[in-house]
């Protein structure tokens, strides 16, 4: 499996679903698909390092795994998706072998389909990019840069302005990752976004949730580029997995925005007294800036979110949801 992040622990506890609790908490994994992947990945380690023969301890096991991932962060529904896909059916399992196998079972199936997810974007996507385009991205989207990738392997030429995307600067992942593809790109500050979109002719990047009500919740920054986007008249498409879309949505709850350490902005102790500092790390852009999503059933509309919801996650997420 290509995305396995850890290797095993000695008696098969809930450590290494802690372990990769942390690493998303702290972003050494990050990316709301690599995210989700390492999560199903965990728990099919927890699963496979079970040496017990207690059908109940490794239920419980499991969900303090399930419940220390879904608590790393709040935002990207994808983590939510991948814990309960690779979960699904774990109550009924009768004794340890058939628990065991079910969880690697749909976790493998849960990786496999996320990765192909992700190719499949890179192709359909790239059916809207013409040789000699400029693309703007915003922060670092595996999904909004397979489009531009699968593009340049069809032999076109793309151009792309990246955002530098503070505080954590993933936009130098961005030109950094389509350099090594050998496509050319400029890094530009989040602030000069609207000076560059007279230079663009199309908007690219990921999801960490899409809403039932078509909303996009992406890195932070995000909804001004929309805004930009939309006053220059440039299409703004997201690129999104289907297991971005939120089930949750569906039962009305809002979607909560991660604020992270006012440290991972400036050193506090470079501000006068009593100056707060607040880091809200992602924000939502509404249905009607944006042009369409690009997900691996095909380009839709955002208005069909309610639609992908349904019939892809299924009213047995919708349902999950209702009970969590
Ligand atoms: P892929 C990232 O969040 C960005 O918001 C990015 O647009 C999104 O995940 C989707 O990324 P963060 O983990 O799944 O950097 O397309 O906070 O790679």
């Amino acid at each position: 499996m290509s995305c396995r992040v850890f290797s095993g622990h000695q008696d098969g506890e809930a450590l290494g679903a802690i372990e990769i609790a942390d690493s998303i908490k702290s972003m050494e994994i990050r990316g709301a698909g690599l995210i989700a992947r390492s999560a199903a990945d965990a728990l099919r380690q927890q699963a496979e390092d079970y040496r017990g023969e207690d059908v109940e301890e490794l239920r419980k096991r499991l969900e303090e795994g399930r419940r220390s991932l879904i608590d790393s962060r709040p935002t990207a529904i994808s983590l939510w998706n991948a814990v309960q896909a690779t979960l699904r059916g774990a109550s009924r399992a009768r004794d340890v072998e058939e628990l065991r196998s079910l969880v690697i079972s749909n976790a493998e199936r849960f990786i496999e389909r996320s990765g192909k997810a992700v190719e499949t974007i890179g192709r359909i996507g790239s059916h809207r990019l013409r040789s000699g385009m400029t693309v703007l991205t915003h922060c670092n989207s595996k999904a909004a840069l397979g489009v531009i990738k699968a593009a340049h392997a069809d032999g076109k030429e793309i151009n792309v302005y990246a955002t530098e995307s503070r505080p954590w600067r993933q936009g130098l992942l961005t030109v950094r990752d389509l350099s090594e593809a050998g496509i050319g790109s400029t890094l530009i500050i989040d602030s000069a976004v609207r000076w560059i979109m007279k230079e663009v002719d199309v908007v690219l990047v990921g999801a960490d949730t899409i809403c039932s009500n078509g909303a996009l919740i992406n890195k932070i920054g995000t909804s001004q580029v929309a805004l930009a986007a939309d006053e220059a008249r440039v299409p703004f498409i997201v690129c999104a997995e289907t297991y971005k879309f939120s089930p949750k949505t569906v039962l009305g709850e809002m979607v909560e925005i991660e604020e992270r350490d006012a440290n991972e902005i400036v050193d506090p102790r470079q501000l006068p007294a009593g100056v707060k500092v607040r880091n809200p790390v992602f924000d939502s852009t509404p249905a009607e800036h944006i042009d369409s999503i690009v997900t691996e059933i095909g380009l839709i509309s955002p208005y069909a979110a309610y639609e992908v919801i349904v019939k892809e996650l299924g009213q047995e997420s919708i349902f999950e949801a209702n009970e969590e």
